[in-house]
């Protein structure tokens, strides 16, 4: 896989890879360039066996500051139509490759994740935030409404009233607060963060990889199946968590009093 990119620093760490949103200056603001190469990225981790895990974060002082309104304003004052349903399922094709891929990918926020930066993360399997975060559905303050999935994640994390008032309120929410009301699963002091962030990659990384990928499968269907499907599924997806070498090894390791060495197969 390529790392050399103009607006991400890819870094692979064992089985882990960072994705590092990397536009300090303008909080990590998603343009064209950000999008088509965390895409890129994102499509090629999927098929990457050497990565159990992957988190996507930002540089500098921020997780990411939503689309950048700049090259917004600049389609529009050109008259360079800008048919936004289009330019949407970009991000679109992002968010169902994040919900898609076959290993656990975690969101670490600290500072502010505005705009479609907050579904990204919300897009994301796991969230740790820092208690500097501010988790921002900044959508209606240009009047707009919450896109990049933000309508489905927002309801399915937080209910629909709390969905609803960050989306209409457009108010930050607090990585503590984020934390209580379930938006995020840990927020830890900012000093923590890093090394928090880290020891939950790696121990996913380390973790039944396969059987993580059907856990996702079945967690993300059974949201919007009712019972007697999802029980169906779930029988289909234990039938192939049972044919894995890593549920073997699991059952080894309990019979033999020690830690089981997944191997991600
Ligand atoms: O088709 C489509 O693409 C539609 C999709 C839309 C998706 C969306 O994401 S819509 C929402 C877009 N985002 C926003 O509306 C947020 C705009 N930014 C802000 O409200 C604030 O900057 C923040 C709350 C995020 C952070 O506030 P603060 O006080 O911590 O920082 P700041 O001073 O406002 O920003 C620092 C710099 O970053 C500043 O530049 P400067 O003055 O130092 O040169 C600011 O202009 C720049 N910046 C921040 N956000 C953006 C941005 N530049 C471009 N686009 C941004 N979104």
């Amino acid at each position: 896989m390529r790392t050399d990119f103009q607006h991400l620093l890819v870094e692979q760490d064992g089985a882990v890879l960072t994705i590092t949103m990397n536009r300090p200056e303008k909080l990590n603001a998603f343009n064209d360039v950000v999008l088509q190469e965390m895409t890129e990225v994102v499509e090629a981790v999927a098929q990457d066996d050497t990565i159990r895990c992957v988190v996507i974060t930002g540089a500098g002082r921020a997780f990411g500051s939503g689309q950048d309104l700049t090259s917004f304003a600049q389609r529009s004052n050109t008259g360079d139509a800008l048919k936004v349903s289009e330019h949407l399922t970009k991000y679109h094709r992002l968010v169902l490759a994040l919900r898609a891929m076959p290993k656990p990918v975690i969101a670490a926020v600290q500072g502010v994740a505005a705009g479609i930066s907050c579904n990204i993360a919300l897009a994301c399997d796991l969230r740790i935030a820092a208690d500097n975060a501010r988790f921002l559905e900044a959508f209606a303050r240009i009047g707009l409404v919450p896109d990049g999935g933000g309508g489905f994640f927002l309801p399915r994390l937080v209910g629909m009233g709390k969905a609803l008032e960050m989306s209409m309120l457009a108010e930050e929410v607090s990585g503590p607060e984020a934390e209580r009301i379930g938006l995020v699963n840990k927020c830890v002091p900012l000093a923590e963060f890093e090394a928090t962030t880290k020891a939950l990659a790696y121990r996913l990384a380390r973790g039944p990889t396969r059987t993580y990928a059907l856990i996702k499968q079945l967690i993300y269907t059974s949201v919007d199946s009712d019972l007697e499907t999802t029980l169906k599924l779930e029988g289909e997806l234990q039938d192939e968590a049972f044919e894995t070498a890593d549920h073997r090894e699991g059952v080894t390791a309990f019979l033999e009093k020690r830690a089981a060495q997944f191997s991600g197969k």
